[in-house]
């Protein structure tokens, strides 16, 4: 018994210290990412009616050296946050919330408006135009890749 318990603390020990040096090593998170996923152009549209949902788009690129599977996003400020696509249902444009996304070794995927788009739910009421959140991407596997996103008005230019 006495040598397994060794062992968890030793793990739990190292948990600790690689959560340390990577708090210290913020500033070179690009390099740390381990998604190889790169999101840029991404901008959070306040909904026109307080209380709606507001859409987060971007432009999400794989620059990694593998295929990923892009599944869950998460909104700092928001309650909760899925990823919508566009599809034609009964011969109308509706949403729906899509699976695992996936994104092959160079590829670039947009999220923009009539498209793919995060949603997200229960916003924070301090959320305002001119303010900043952070969006969180998960792929398969469970690593993770965050940016800070600019929350625009719901009648900006998209
Ligand atoms: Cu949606």
């Amino acid at each position: 018994m006495k040598p397994k318990l060794a062992a968890a603390l030793c793990a739990s020990a190292l948990m600790a210290l690689s959560a340390c040096s990577k708090a210290d090593e913020a500033a070179t998170k690009v390099d740390e990412n381990p998604t190889g996923l790169v999101v840029t152009n991404a901008r959070l549209i306040l909904p026109p009616i307080k209380g709606n949902p507001a859409a987060v788009y971007f432009d999400l690129r794989n620059d990694g050296t593998r295929a990923v599977a892009v599944r869950s996003a998460d909104i700092a400020d928001a309650k909760s946050a899925s990823i919508h696509d566009m599809m034609e249902w009964d011969s109308k444009p509706t949403m729906a919330e899509m699976g695992p996304l996936a994104i092959q070794k160079g590829e670039t995927v947009k999220f923009e408006p009539g498209g793919k788009h995060v949603m997200a739910f229960e916003l924070s009421p301090e959320l305002a135009a001119g303010g900043k959140t952070e969006l969180t991407l998960t792929v398969a596997g469970g690593d993770k890749v965050s940016v800070e996103v600019p929350v625009e008005a719901a009648n900006a230019e998209r």
